[in-house]
């Protein structure tokens, strides 16, 4: 998977598989993640996908985050999943009955889980309209600005459990990296009993081998942590009191940082102020300088609210504040230099993909999820953040192994971090749709 081939001729059938997956899981107005596992509408697998969808169908990306937005909630809070009501109750687990989003004051009439997922859709709307500025292009970002401000707004008043200006999350599901290593710690705080998921029936390990999956303690604790917010009617108050898992995640909150960035950009081309959001981004950037980045270790890494303290796993999290443009050059450096150590082993030339967990690490799967294997989006982040920071060579050892994965496997979720085999869905969203943005 590491040649370094790849002329015009496999580029345009590359293309062309991510066509047809993207056209494959095209659903009346959004795009599913994977027509098996994730058949309902996911949030920041939606963003991912419009910036691809802008290389091919322009209208689609647009009309993908829509969509989406069109099931924000009142407070603002855009939600992890929205269900499509056409579907059988069995299509995944947990579906609406489980959330219950409908006895939350501020949710929309469409069914929605209750709980977030990496603000990415800024950028998306941002990048959706610099592959191809037009008329249309600017009433479409001049229609989502304020969705996307009210989005940003809730994370901030609402999240920010420890009053230091980073927000958090709430459930491992909201970091987008399910059962990263990240989580052991804050997890085991959260009491839960295995036996619980006797009661309930998993729909993933039907389409997946349970061994590449999360756990059914990981489950269980899962839903626990659901049970306990939806107790509470997904309302945020207090959260210190009476929420078993609050965690400052570094890809979570520097995803906020690159929204403001984003507004900044958009709010110019539609005619309104950027300096508030200017401003925003550099706050969140000091932030999360300040309080996410462990000088000893060189690396970002999650705080765990609870117990306010740092947890000590190295996962790739550490390396996504690379997206935010205005890290400052020794944080930047040390995010670069632990990207190129034997732990994810960036290089110009990659002999292996990038891992999404610490390969050195004791507790490094390289079959299971978020413990170890590769994926399309992680790699997406961080070769963006090494073009914007002057590294076009890292960057381009990336771009090249990120390529050779799909024409190695397919579109698949996940790829093998030694082998590059495909795991996972085998013909999902954002893989598909970033592969088009790296060949563009
Ligand atoms: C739970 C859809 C989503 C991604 C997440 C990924 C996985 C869901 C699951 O699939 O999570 O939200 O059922 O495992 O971890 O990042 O958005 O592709």
């Amino acid at each position: 998977v590491t040649g370094d081939g790849g002329g015009p001729a496999e580029a345009d059938q590359l293309r062309r598989l991510a066509v047809a997956t993207l056209d494959g899981n095209w659903e009346h107005d959004h795009t599913v993640p994977s027509r098996t596992l994730y058949p309902h509408q996911w949030s920041w697998d939606s963003a991912f996908i419009a910036i691809g969808l802008a290389h091919i169908r322009p209208e689609r990306a647009w009309q993908e985050l829509r969509t989406l937005f069109a099931a924000q909630w009142a407070d603002g809070r855009m939600p992890h999943i929205v269900f499509n009501p056409r579907l059988r109750v069995e299509a995944y687990f947990p579906g609406p009955e489980f959330w219950g989003s409908d006895r939350a004051d501020d949710a929309p009439a469409a069914a929605t889980s209750g709980i977030v997922q990496p603000p990415v859709h800024a950028l998306a709307a941002w990048l959706v309209h610099r592959r191809a500025p037009s008329a249309a292009s600017r009433a479409a970002l001049a229609e989502l600005y304020p969705a996307l401000v009210a989005q940003q707004r809730y994370l901030a008043e609402r999240r920010d459990v420890a009053g230091g200006g980073l927000a958090c999350v709430v459930h491992p599901w909201e970091s987008g990296l399910d059962n990263s290593p990240a989580w052991d710690e804050p997890m085991a705080a959260v009491p839960a009993d295995a036996a619980v998921m006797r009661a309930y029936t998993r729909h993933d390990t039907v389409h997946a081998d349970a061994a590449h999956r999360p756990t059914d303690l990981d489950y269980a604790r899962y839903l626990a942590m659901v049970e306990s917010y939806r107790e509470h009617r997904y309302r945020d108050d207090d959260l210190a009191r009476w929420h078993p898992f609050l965690v400052e995640c570094p890809l979570f909150n520097a995803a906020r940082g690159a929204a403001e960035h984003a507004l900044a950009d958009i709010a110019t081309v539609i005619g309104v102020d950027p300096a508030p959001h200017r401003d925003r981004a550099r706050r969140i950037t000091e932030a999360l300088v300040g309080r996410l980045f462990d000088p000893v270790t060189g690396t970002f890494q999650p705080r765990d609210v609870r117990a306010d303290r740092l947890v000590p796993a190295r996962t790739a999290l550490g390396l996504t504040p690379l997206i935010l443009p205005d890290l400052p050059p020794r944080q930047a450096a040390a995010v670069v230099t632990e990207a190129c150590s034997a732990r994810f082993g960036l290089a110009p030339r990659m002999d292996r993909p990038l891992p999404s967990h610490d390969r050195t690490a004791s507790d490094f799967e390289p079959l299971r999820y978020w413990r170890g294997p590769s994926w399309m989006n992680l790699n997406w982040l961080l070769w963006r953040g090494l073009r914007s920071h002057g590294r076009p060579d890292l960057a381009a050892g990336l771009r090249r192994s990120m390529i050779d994965l799909v024409a190695g496997a397919g579109c698949h979720e996940y790829f093998h971090p030694d082998t590059g085999a495909g795991l996972g869905s085998a013909a999902f969203g954002w893989t598909a749709a970033l592969l088009l943005d790296a060949l563009a």
